[in-house]
């Protein structure tokens, strides 16, 4: 029996374009092309023929070569993997891919910004899409998804509102992909139910080290149903292997200008190189009796079930192992939509849920040009198609027969699956009320789950989120929103309200404390269950060398890092060579000025037998290493190399010089002992940088 893998691999075959090397250039027609340097023209220096199909065809070609960008989640990257189930899940849901652990259902996942548009960078404070089609042998499977487990609004119809806050404002068409300017926090301050996914925002999860490190939420309960017809609510979670990671947002601002590609690269370079990326999907399951035995609605996205309450079960596993050919014929075609459901997964009545069953059909039509984009090789089921749809633009499939029915004519073909238990069918929710255009009172708290996720951060992520607020309200000219936008704070905690006043000038509101006692430990990224195995695989590791360096000793910590995965690369001044202290050359991966420390996750400075004052010296270096402590990230120094590290003491940067023995201290690992690097060392270091960030070091200057 094939697998819908193996099906999704024949038709990606059969779709993929001509070999470029098999013959010369054509026109779109197939004719030979002899020459596309020169249009044809009366003479020499004759104007250009209107008769030179080829020129005209290939500059139409070109002006036509751009589609509309989507209007949120615009800038994107993607990648082609498999999903495989633990064991089966026929209990709570018949859908086919959920039942046998023996098959492997293709999948297609576009990670994505939602702010900015297609050419912006990637490192924004923002939220991110992670959508995953699953080509099922019962059709296409979209979980649309999001890396925050809540989303801004309760009911679909506020999303139009919504998105033009966050966008560019309307007169300037400023700020590119972010969210600190006036518009949205009018908004905000205006529509308190904003501010639980406003604290996730402002939180580290809105800066992602990787789209491989980042979690995935398909936000709202959803439904499995069983072949017996029985319903059970169910929200999807992603868990990455890796652990969740973030950057700090110094870093993250900084990554917009050195490599405004940083997210996508590093999804694009771990495939390349084989570390497939891979997530755990696990499911809250809630038996339909317990719909309203929650202090909160089911139906309201603007709430979690906390993980203590609902425990997340292990379901499966997805991998992405392949990269896109091309980008725009995968990644940017591709179309998915909350609606492309299969038996055994259906809705919930949340409004937000329901309108975007609505939005997602209607904005392909427009970004893709008509309604004939499922035809689409990234788009195209594996299982078999028989509709009696015709016709539109860009149809790429000739049909045969009859396009009604009932008919005699086409034998009653394609027949109705009737009684077929194969057949989707809607679960049977009884529903009857007065047509109302009124929001529920289940859905009316909005500050004591913002106050739960506060209330459930670790002391560094409370730091970093009243940055964020300060930053963002910072930015906001009109003070009156500022002052606003403080006031629904101290309805969620009074300190984080007068930490935020404090840092934008407007009063601190008085008499609130913490207002709400809710927590749930899962959701900081201290929480172990987020820490991911503790490996150091896939991290960047930059290693600062110059003439004088001891090659051997780097050349052996190098091995040491690879053989735990991670990529070291040995970093100088100037790219190729520098001199080791025997003489010999040592190979420079790459050019200091061509890099910077906000691309790496941990800086490692070598020893030599030569005095490193002139190392220590170079502004590029000191800023390297300087920057590398600020962000938390691992410092490792080894013999005269912990000299460089040191000079920056009197900046407040904290090291250990003790003679001759490998110290670890809040990640900051040195050992002055000359020669090769000790077994203790290593270690020290490779758990340093596997603990990520380093978040109990005193302040720096400079
Ligand atoms: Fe979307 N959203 N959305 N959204 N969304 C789109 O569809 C919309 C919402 C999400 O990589 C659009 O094809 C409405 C929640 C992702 O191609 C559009 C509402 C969540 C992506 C649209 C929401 C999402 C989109 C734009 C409120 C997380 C990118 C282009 C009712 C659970 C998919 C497109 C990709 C994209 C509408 C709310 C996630 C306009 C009306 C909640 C990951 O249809």
């Amino acid at each position: 029996m094939s697998s819908p893998d193996d099906d999704k691999q024949e038709q990606r075959e059969a779709f993929r374009a001509p070999d470029p090397a098999g013959g010369p250039l054509t026109t779109d027609q197939g004719v030979i092309v002899d020459h596309t340097d020169d249009s044809l023209s009366a003479g020499e220096r004759g104007p250009t023929l209107m008769e030179d199909f080829h020129f005209r065809e290939k500059l139409t070609r070109f002006d036509h070569e751009r589609i509309p960008e989507r209007v949120v989640h615009a800038r994107g990257a993607g990648a082609y993997g498999y999903f495989e189930p633990y064991a089966s899940c026929a209990e709570f849901t018949r859908a086919a891919f959920l039942q046998d652990p023996s098959v492997r259902t293709p999948v297609f996942v576009r990670f994505s910004t939602v702010q900015g548009p297609k050419g912006s960078a990637d490192t924004v404070r923002d939220v991110r899409g992670f959508a995953t089609k699953f080509y099922t042998s019962e059709g296409n499977y979209d979980l649309v998804g999001n890396n925050f487990p809540v989303f801004f609004i309760q009911d679909g119809i506020k999303f139009p509102d919504f998105v033009h806050a966050v966008k560019p404002e309307p007169h300037n068409d400023i700020p590119t992909g972010a969210s600190a300017h006036d518009s949205l926090w009018d908004f905000v301050s205006l529509q308190p139910e904003t501010l639980h996914a406003i604290m996730w925002l402002m939180s580290d999860r809105a800066i992602p080290r990787s789209y491989r490190m980042m979690q995935g939420f398909g936000v709202h309960t959803f439904r499995f149903v069983n072949a017996e017809g029985k319903g059970t609510f169910v929200k999807f979670h992603w868990k990455p292997k890796l652990g969740v990671h973030s950057l700090v947002w110094d870093e993250a601002q900084e990554c917009q200008g050195r490599d405004p590609d940083f997210n996508r690269r590093d999804l694009w370079d771990a495939i390349e190189a084989g570390e497939y990326p891979e997530w755990e999907l696990g499911v809250q399951l809630v038996p339909e009796e317990d719909e309203l035995s929650f202090d909160f609605d089911l139906l309201d996205a603007t709430k979690i079930i906390p993980e203590e309450q609902v425990p997340v079960r292990p379901i499966g596993r997805m991998v992405l192992n392949r990269n896109p050919e091309n980008f725009f014929a995968e990644t940017e075609q591709v179309a998915f939509h909350t609606a492309n459901v299969v038996p055994g997964i259906d809705f919930t009545n949340d409004p937000l849920l329901q309108a975007r069953n609505f939005s997602y059909l209607d904005t392909q039509l427009i970004r893709l040009g008509g309604p004939n984009f499922a035809q689409l090789p990234v788009n195209r089921p594996v299982a078999p198609v028989r509709t009696n749809q015709r016709d539109g633009y860009h149809q790429s499939t000739v049909h045969r027969g009859t396009n009604y029915f009932p008919n005699s004519l086409g034998g009653g073909c394609p027949a109705h699956a009737g009684g077929d238990p194969e057949a989707y069918r809607h679960y049977a929710e009884r529903v009857d009320g007065h047509k109302i255009r009124r929001r529920s009172e289940s859905f009316k708290d909005h500050h004591s789950q913002a106050a739960l996720f506060w209330n459930s951060m670790a002391d560094w992520e409370k730091q970093h989120i009243v940055e964020a607020f300060r930053f963002e309200l910072g930015k906001v000219d009109a003070r009156t929103v500022r002052a606003r936008t403080v006031e629904e704070l101290a309805k969620v905690d009074g300190g984080l309200a007068a930490a935020v006043a404090r840092g934008v000038g407007v009063p601190e509101p008085s008499g609130h404390g913490a207002v709400h006692k809710l927590a749930s430990p899962a959701l900081s990224l201290d929480a172990e269950s987020l820490r991911g195995d503790g490996s150091i695989r896939t991290r960047q590791i930059a290693v600062l060398v110059s003439d004088g360096v001891d090659a051997e000793q780097v050349t052996a910590v190098r091995e040491a890092l690879a053989a735990e995965g991670a990529i070291v690369e040995a970093l100088a001044d100037t790219d190729g060579t520098v001199t080791g202290a025997d003489g010999e050359k040592y190979a420079v991966d790459r050019a200091l000025p061509t890099v910077a420390s906000v691309l790496y996750d941990a800086v490692l400075i070598p020893g030599g037998p030569v005095d490193t004052a002139p190392v220590a010296a170079d502004p590029d270096v000191m800023r390297f290493v300087r920057d590398a402590y600020r962000h938390g990230k691992p410092v490792g120094a080894l013999g005269s190399g912990v000299r460089v590290v040191a000079a920056l003491e009197p900046e407040g940067l904290a090291v250990s010089t003790e003679f001759h023995r490998a110290v670890s201290d809040r990640g900051v690992v040195t050992d002055t002992s000359p020669g090769a690097a000790s077994a203790e060392f290593i270690q020290a270091f490779v758990d340093a940088v596997g603990q990520h960030r380093h978040w109990n070091r005193p302040p720096v200057r400079g």
